[in-house]
């Protein structure tokens, strides 16, 4: 079993404070080797013009394209690394599958938002993942800073479980056309938190936004509430995200499933590559 003999790779303390915050930054983790190889595939990756791949709401900007690990042999071995794959398996406790995997591109100057939401509802409801038993696990592609749109969470905001969330009815503009399941990944979000909820929350808790340079990976659990504003910056922000899921809490919406890119059905545990 990988959970019994795996180093290792966060330690007992960070694991307490993903425990308690509901995120856990580690500057510069990833090796430099492995960063310089995704920053070489991420341009292939975004000329992927297929259902996988995502455009802002002006229509030409990249805002995201999913299943990269799927696509891309050099990214299927990083996300088989110990930092990622290993620490994920810390973090859950068990033999994990890959969820789903996306490059999000947050791109100067136009990279749009993303409203307050948490990502287990979109688990839970589109794909009936039926426990919050998975880790966002986010590799910062470029630096993060201040200024180039950051992930900004509601620290200790996993602990509320699932708020309440309103379906949005209908798909957004410029993607009347598309599948359903698009309404779950542009930037106006389909399952919303309501802002007195998140006002409360924030009033008690404060925001975080973690910022570190090109390397660092960030985890992150389901259910914290997290954003991020518009990239007015000329720095882009690109990052792959993997969202890792403990092999016994398998996907199981067979009515409607949303695509293979979106949401795995091969629950086959990933083999952790040593150093
Ligand atoms: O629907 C999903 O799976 C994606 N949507 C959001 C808003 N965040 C999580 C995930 O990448
Ligand atoms: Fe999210």
């Amino acid at each position: 079993m990988q959970a019994a003999d795996q180093l290792s790779v966060l330690g007992a303390d960070a694991v307490t404070t993903y425990r308690r915050d509901g995120y856990f930054l580690a500057p510069g983790l990833l090796p430099a080797d492995d960063l310089a190889g995704l920053r070489a595939a991420v341009s292939g990756i975004l000329a992927d013009d297929s259902p996988r791949r995502i455009m802002e709401r002006d229509g030409t900007t990249v805002r995201s394209v999913y299943g990269p690990h799927q696509t891309d042999p050099g990214v299927a071995r990083v996300c088989e690394r110990r930092e990622l794959a290993g620490a994920a398996v810390e973090l859950l406790g068990e033999s994990v599958y890959i969820h789903q995997s996306k490059i999000n591109v947050k791109a100067a100057f136009v990279g749009d938002q993303w409203e307050w939401h948490q990502d287990y509802i979109y688990w839970l409801e589109d794909d009936g993942i039926r426990e919050p038993h998975l880790v966002n696990v986010a590799v910062f592609l470029d630096e993060v800073n201040e200024f180039n749109g950051p992930l900004t969470f509601v620290p200790g905001s996993h602990d509320e479980g699932v708020l309440a969330a309103t379906d949005k009815d209908g798909l957004p503009l410029g993607y009347e056309d598309a599948p359903e399941w698009v309404s779950t990944l542009t930037a106006d979000e389909k399952h919303r938190v309501r802002h007195e909820v998140i006002a409360e929350l924030a009033g008690n808790s404060g925001l975080v936004s973690p910022k570190g340079p090109a390397g660092s990976v960030l985890f992150f659990h389901p259910n914290i509430l997290h954003a991020s504003s518009p990239n007015i910056s000329p720095f882009g922000r690109t990052t792959l995200i993997v969202v890792y899921n403990r092999i016994s809490n398998p996907a199981t919406n067979t009515t409607n499933p949303r695509p293979e890119f979106l949401a795995a059905r091969d629950v086959t545990p990933v083999v952790i590559s040593q150093p």
